[in-house]
């Protein structure tokens, strides 16, 4: 008997862990409550208890959607399909789905045509024979403070000139209030009984920071980074790749177009199962020169902690010839 109301007592809280989650407790929970009183009288005591008021939580319906391009994304000019990475989050209590709109900013140098959403598989990089197509009629499900990344691809026009740009914002509307024909709904309207388990649906503040943008500048230079193994060698004289061993690497920086990339640098973070040969003392040699590794003194450095290689290559001219960059690692 006190075992069962012990793991019940356990379940519970753990049930209610689940409820007291960041976007606060689930649409549907009732939540009640009972007061007492206790008094003397004629030498003992006696206990009255007030009647359970219960109140049933509604669903608040909050979201936020950030952009997850890191600066500007280059674009061609025509280009087709060019990808916009934001996360949608349900800050809400309740699952809710969102509607993805994308709307061209003026005062810049051209607009853009919407093309398709996607939804990423997970993997945060787009491909758009992998990431499933984002169908605003039957948008996906978020559960409440989760999150998911959608791609929103836009077409570029032709005869653009170099680095003209175009802002982008992109905004997710509540699907119940959509469906409810408010487009464009304020804080605290209500959808009645448009929440989940037949609560009614309350538009949240958080709601208000609902769209973000991102910014396409057309570049006429394309800049390409490739990486290869140039060989494997064994402390046996062999090659095969076992802990120990030598694993050469080459980058090949390669920029094509018209015009000067400025600013070049190529990082490379090696994975825990790889070091830098030699590590602080270590090589990287770049277009042949041998850098090494100790920062601030060559183009290239290596720290230790991070296991990061980085290069320097500064402008490049695009069609000048590619620069190589190779180092040794050593398998752990
Ligand atoms: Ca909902
Ligand atoms: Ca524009
Ligand atoms: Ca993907
Ligand atoms: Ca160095």
């Amino acid at each position: 008997m006190n075992k069962l109301i012990k793991w019940t007592g356990l379940f519970l809280a753990s049930l209610f862990a689940l409820q007291s989650q960041a976007a606060g407790t689930i649409a549907g929970v009732e939540i009640s409550n009972q007061a007492s009183v206790s008094y003397d009288v004629g030498g003992s005591n006696a206990t009255v208890s007030s009647e359970i008021v219960t109140i049933t939580v509604q669903e608040l319906i909050n979201v936020t959607i950030i952009s997850q391009d890191s600066g500007n994304v280059g674009v061609s000019s025509p280009d087709t399909g060019a990808e916009l990475k934001f996360q949608v989050t349900n800050t809400g209590n309740g699952d809710e789905a969102f509607i993805i709109s994308q709307v061209n900013i003026g005062g810049d140098e051209f607009d853009v045509t919407l093309s398709t959403i996607y939804l990423d598989d997970g993997d945060g990089v787009f491909d758009p024979n992998v990431d499933a197509v984002y169908d605003n009629s039957n948008p996906t499900s978020i559960d409440p403070d989760t999150s998911i990344t959608i791609w929103v691809t836009s077409d570029i026009p032709e005869s653009l000139n170099n680095n003209d740009s175009a802002e982008v914002q992109v905004a997710a509307l509540s699907k119940t209030f959509s469906d409810d024909n408010q487009a464009n709904p304020d804080a605290g309207d209500v959808v009645t009984d448009g929440g989940d388990s037949t609560t009614d649906a309350i538009y949240g503040s958080a709601a208000a920071n609902a769209d973000d943008t991102a910014t396409f500048v057309v570049s006429a230079i394309d800049v390409t980074i490739a990486k290869a193994i140039t060989g494997i060698d064994d402390q046996f004289g062999g090659s095969q790749p076992i802990p120990g061993a030598e694993v050469g690497y080459i980058l090949t920086v390669t920029v094509t177009g018209t015009g000067d990339a400025t600013n070049v640098t190529v990082s490379d973070s090696l994975p825990i199962e790889l070091k830098l040969k030699n590590e602080a003392g270590g090589e990287i040699t770049v277009d042949g020169v041998v850098n090494s590794a100790a920062s601030n003194d060559d183009d290239a450095s290596y720290d230790a902690n991070t296991r990061i290689i980085s290069v320097e290559l500064g402008t490049i001219t695009a069609g000048s010839d590619a620069s190589e960059i190779t180092f040794t690692t050593v398998i752990e």
